[in-house]
């Protein structure tokens, strides 16, 4: 059940744009880590591996580092788990780069994140499985894949990584429909496959969280990505496949200015998706949040106010269940931001979806991030 606090009764356009002096009040200097375990929760982000000095939002980059360690309580590899950068060959692990993180964030007393042990689509998954000769038993030779890959990863670290993406992004956007991939084919289907990655991973690693992560959002258009995961999700449940908690990435995107009168719109639709996953038993995470400047003028005021606003918005929502342990960023820096390449503006003016800004400058969305957390009712 979620307890109706003042703090929510208060969510919305016009709760955001009020200060609650009581409720909301940020401590001067305090991390943002610091906020957050006021309240029961955890606050990080992503992290990148690169050489020493090269940058890139990595822990090898004395800045970055240093602002990766002074805001946050976990982190989580941006990449360097992915098949894609762990699997050069079917027979063969590269851990250094992921290696070198979780010791980074182990010397630094960082609990770290999992990202992730199969992201369920072709797209996003190594050339040579995609093109795999599975033989002449399929479906035995793709769940030995699987669950070799899965079991390598989460002995190698133990009890050092306490909660895990074990599934990533496996429900298509546009139909709710499950994607397929080569393992899942010669597996016998989608579901046989999500639930074999589970259920190895709790073998495994009895004591972590088991998390479905994905980036239905309360955008609109999101209507059929949202359904899509609520059937997985009950699906997860009917089966009796150990799944904890639903990753909500929050990759979010501004709808324009006039940003109160978005969050008014968007909520209902998105509190009623929170309650129907907290109904089925699952806990929450926020686990790749930055906010997209779409719909708005370059002037960089004008800009980062809206982020700030739409962010704080959303998170007052998100973060009024008390379900939500963690909120992890996707990077702290605009520098580094993964939306540059992906989408740039239309104009041409730098993204700005982050924290901080290229010189590591606190923006007004990590105002707005602090603010969110201060206002978060305990847990
Ligand atoms: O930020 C990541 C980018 O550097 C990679 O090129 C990309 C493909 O591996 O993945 C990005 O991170 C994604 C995350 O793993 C899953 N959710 C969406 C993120 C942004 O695309």
């Amino acid at each position: 059940m979620i307890e109706v606090t003042r703090r929510d009764a208060l969510v919305g356009a016009a709760a955001m744009l009020l200060v609650d002096q009581a409720v909301g009040a940020v401590p001067p200097n305090a991390s943002l880590q610091g906020i957050a375990a006021q309240k029961g929760l955890r606050f990080g982000s992503a992290v990148a591996w690169s050489q020493l000095g090269v940058g890139g939002g990595s822990p090898a980059e004395p800045a970055y580092a240093r602002l990766v360690e002074a805001q946050c309580g976990i982190i989580v590899p941006e990449n360097e788990m992915k098949w894609q950068w762990l699997r050069p060959t079917p027979t063969t692990f590269a851990f250094d780069r992921c290696d070198a993180i979780v010791a980074w964030a182990a010397r630094h007393g960082l609990a770290v994140r999992g990202h992730n042990l199969l992201w369920h689509q072709p797209k996003w998954l190594p050339g040579w499985l995609n093109d795999y000769d599975f033989g002449a038993r399929p479906q035995a030779e793709a769940e030995r894949l699987l669950t070799t890959h899965i079991r390598t990863v989460v002995n190698r670290y133990g009890t050092r990584i306490g909660s895990y993406d074990v599934v990533n992004e496996a429900v298509r956007p546009e139909d709710g429909v499950l994607y397929t991939t080569s393992l899942s084919r010669a597996i016998g289907g989608a579901e046989p496959a999500l639930d074999l990655a589970f259920r190895t991973a709790r073998e495994s690693a009895p004591q972590a969280q088991l998390v479905y992560n994905d980036y239905m959002s309360w955008e609109p258009g999101n209507g059929a990505h949202r359904a899509g995961v609520l059937k997985l999700l009950e699906g997860f449940k009917r089966r009796g496949v150990p799944v904890d908690a639903l990753g909500i990435q929050s990759h979010l995107i501004t709808q324009g200015t006039g940003v109160g009168g978005h969050v008014l719109r968007l909520q209902g639709e998105w509190r009623h998706f929170l309650d129907a996953v907290v109904a089925m038993g699952y806990r929450l995470l926020v686990t790749e949040l930055d906010t997209r400047d779409n719909n708005l003028p370059a002037d960089i005021t004008i800009r980062d106010r809206a982020v700030a606003d739409y962010t704080r918005g959303y998170l007052d929502v998100t973060l009024s269940y008390r379900e939500v342990r963690n909120v992890l960023a996707w990077g702290l820096c605009d520098r580094y931001s993964w939306i540059e390449g992906f989408e740039p503006r239309p104009d041409g003016a730098r993204r700005r979806p982050t924290l901080y800004d290229s010189r590591f400058h606190a923006k007004p969305m990590r105002e707005a991030v602090a603010a969110a957390l201060a206002g978060a009712s305990e847990r």
